[in-house]
């Protein structure tokens, strides 16, 4: 079993190992993953944790990895997961092949890891949580978390992540109804990625379009959506993320927000931990799956309300 000693001394065998233990649905590997945890967590919570989403295509990995490579030039150590459910029609990774970030995970300041495979959005997004702590513990500054607007994937990630950054391609009309609703209401920033060669001015327009349409929705507190407009195979506007990375910290922590939704943070992960335990506790036990499902189908038949097939799964649970 990996050591939380070793993982704060920052040895990467044991981080990894830890993690996969984390990611496991053994009884055992939960035991022990949750001993680290509770080892860890005064270790953990000075990074800065940023979740980027955006349609598949739209420049997500690529940015990664050269916003990564930017912060460890200037002294960081970085990390980056991914929150990628497994899709259930194709059985692959929607974040695509470019998750492994090769250039990326060489360097050794940065850790990259791959969403686990096989999962549910929930048991991904619940891992991803626990697998941050550790990497903090590990002394990673900045941790980058990459998802696609799958399910409710990357609101499960803005309620994770310190800053949120929505990435958009420069064509602004079409990009408008492919996003799904709310998205950009709660994105920290709007970053218009590809601004270069051909593209470069439809960037500049859409910049203005999507100012415009923040304008008119009701922002509340300290901070106003910003846009920025960037290339990630040129690596321009890089620093201008960078600072405003920086800028949305220090504001965010003049304004008392910042350990604010630190404390939304460790609550949210409280009670979506509850949910997951009680899903586990049902797929574990080979009577209570039994059970279960006969309720989904007695539900899927109308024979049964969800309200109360839902109560009698909870009370056969609680009874054990
Ligand atoms: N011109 C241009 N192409 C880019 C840029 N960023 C990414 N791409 C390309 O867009 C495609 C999708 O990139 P990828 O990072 O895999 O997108 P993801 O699906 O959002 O992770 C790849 O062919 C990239 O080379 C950019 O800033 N400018
Ligand atoms: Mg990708």
């Amino acid at each position: 079993m990996p050591s939380a000693k070793d993982i704060i001394k920052g040895d990467r065998r044991s981080l990894a190992k830890a993690i996969t233990l984390i990611e496991s649905s053994k009884k055992e590997h939960r035991d022990e993953a949750n001993k680290l945890l509770d080892e860890l967590l005064p270790h953990s919570g000075n990074s800065y944790r940023i979740g980027i989403t955006g349609t598949p295509g739209v420049g997500k990995s690529t940015f990664i990895e050269s916003f990564g490579e930017y912060l460890i030039s200037k002294g960081q150590k970085v990390a980056v997961l991914a929150v990628d459910p497994t899709s259930p029609k194709t059985g692959g990774s929607i974040l695509g092949d470019k998750t492994r970030m090769e250039k990326l995970a060489n360097n050794p300041n940065a850790f990259v890891r791959p969403s686990p495979s096989g999962g549910n959005l929930g048991g991904v997004a619940q891992h991803t949580k626990e697998t941050m702590i550790l990497c903090e513990a590990a002394g990673f500054d900045t941790i980058l978390v990459e998802t696609v607007g799958v399910g409710q994937s990357e609101f499960q990630v803005s309620e994770m992540v310190d800053f949120f950054m929505v990435l958009l391609l420069p064509n602004a009309g079409d990009e408008l109804q492919g996003i799904k609703k709310g998205i950009l209401e709660i994105a920290d920033s709007i970053v218009i990625n590809k601004a270069d060669g051909k593209t470069k001015e439809l960037a500049e327009l859409a910049k203005a379009q999507y100012e415009s349409a923040i304008s008119l929705f009701h922002q509340k507190g300290f901070w106003v959506t910003k846009v920025l407009t960037i290339s990630s195979i040129e690596n321009t506007g890089l620093d201008k993320i960078d600072s405003l990375l920086n800028n949305f910290k220090d504001s965010s922590i003049k304004n008392k927000q910042w350990s604010q939704k630190r404390q939304n943070q460790l609550i949210n992960w409280f009670k979506s931990s509850i949910d997951f335990g009680i899903k586990n506790h049902i797929q574990e036990n080979t009577e209570y799956q039994k059970q279960y499902l006969k309720y989904e189908s007695d539900v899927a038949a109308s024979k049964k309300s969800p309200t109360a097939a839902a109560e009698e799964v909870i009370k056969m649970i609680f009874k054990s």
